[in-house]
């Protein structure tokens, strides 16, 4: 099944969330990983594939130098200081107020996270930096002519934007990834998004670029996080513009509403004659998750496989979301399996 696995998933791992102003154990954790792993083990799969190292200068294409060096000091910067426990965000430079360079490190912080759900461990760094290497040798395999690989790795990124965190997530591994994949000689990269989520850090690095098409399938923001962007409306700008597409959905939408959805994102990759494809999978959208409000049942998860199969494009897949953590390997491992089912 060509998995690839992070195996400093486990390095990220805070302590907790603010959820319905409680605080509750957070809902990103390594657990999330252990169980696909068992899972996968119980389903056959014998051998997960070490990722080898790219180096920084990938990640450096999609994150500019400043992020990318807030991200690997800030734990120590902060530990210096004392601290032990996670870094949490707690001011933000809203209007009327002034952004502004800024050295002392709340504010810092604050400059760089969109949302207060996502902590600084003392692993975030290396389990981020190593869940790219994962990817980028996913792609690799890829690109060696197999029809499709999968990064099993967390944290997640595609809320990542070029230097901003939040939703979970750090560095943007599909971005990346797309990136990654152009250098490579590809011409056309899509990046088909199906977590519960809106793309919202694809979306926004590729804005105005043609060589991706960023697509997403989504809780609609009007209901869901991010909020802020994902709307139907927003179709990319300048040379940009017709190269992403938002998908969003109601809440309580089933595997129907999906499906309909998919035809529409379906045409889009086959019109604009993609040659490259990348899933950010998250599967979130499944009925028990915890913090998301679709339908989907563990054996839609066999056809949405086979549906991204159809596209009939080589196929990295990167895990992204999901987390009702006891049938999330099945969910996972269905997707792949319906892949690999169509793509024979
Ligand atoms: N406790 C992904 O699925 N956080 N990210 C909710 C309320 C937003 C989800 C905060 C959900 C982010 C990769
Ligand atoms: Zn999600």
């Amino acid at each position: 099944m060509n998995i690839f696995l992070n195996n400093k998933y486990a390095k990220h791992n805070a302590q907790g969330e603010i959820h319905h102003g409680e605080i509750v154990p957070a809902f990103e954790n390594p657990s999330r990983l252990n169980n696909i792993i068992a899972c996968f083990k119980e389903n056959g799969v014998e051998e997960f594939l070490q990722p080898t190292d790219h180096g920084i200068e990938p990640i450096r294409k999609i994150h500019p130098d400043h992020y990318v060096t807030f991200l690997q000091t800030i734990w120590d910067e902060w530990a210096a200081g004392g601290n032990t426990k996670d870094i949490v965000p707690y001011v933000w430079p809203v209007p009327g107020l002034k952004r502004m360079h800024h050295d002392d490190l709340p504010a810092k912080v604050g400059n760089y996270a969109f949302s207060s759900d996502s902590s600084i461990t003392a692993g975030t760094w290396e389990a981020a930096y190593e869940g790219v290497q994962t990817v980028l040798s996913a792609l690799d395999f890829v690109d060696n002519g197999n029809r499709m690989a999968f990064a099993l790795t967390r944290p997640p990124g595609h809320h990542a934007h070029a230097a901003a965190y939040g939703g979970y997530c750090f560095l943007n591994n599909g971005a990346i990834a797309a990136q990654y994949a152009l250098d490579k000689g590809y011409k056309k990269v899509c990046i088909l998004d199906v977590d519960y989520h809106h793309g919202n850090g694809a979306q926004d690095i590729f804005y105005e670029r043609s060589d991706v098409l960023t697509v997403s399938l989504h809780g609609h923001p009007a209901t869901n996080f991010p909020f802020y962007l994902g709307y139907d409306h927003e179709k990319g700008e300048g040379d940009g513009k017709g190269f992403n597409l938002n998908l969003g959905l109601a809440d309580g939408s089933t595997f129907a509403d999906w499906e309909n959805a998919f035809v529409t994102a379906a045409e889009k990759v086959k019109q604009v004659g993609a040659d490259f494809m990348i899933v950010p999978l998250g599967v979130d959208t499944y009925e028990g998750d915890p913090i998301s409000k679709f339908k989907l049942k563990s054996e839609d998860f066999l056809q949405m496989g086979r549906l991204l199969a159809e596209l009939g494009l080589p196929t990295v897949f990167q895990m992204e979301g999901g987390y009702d953590v006891g049938p999330i390997g099945q969910n996972v491992y269905n997707v792949l399996q319906g892949f690999e089912d169509a793509a024979k």
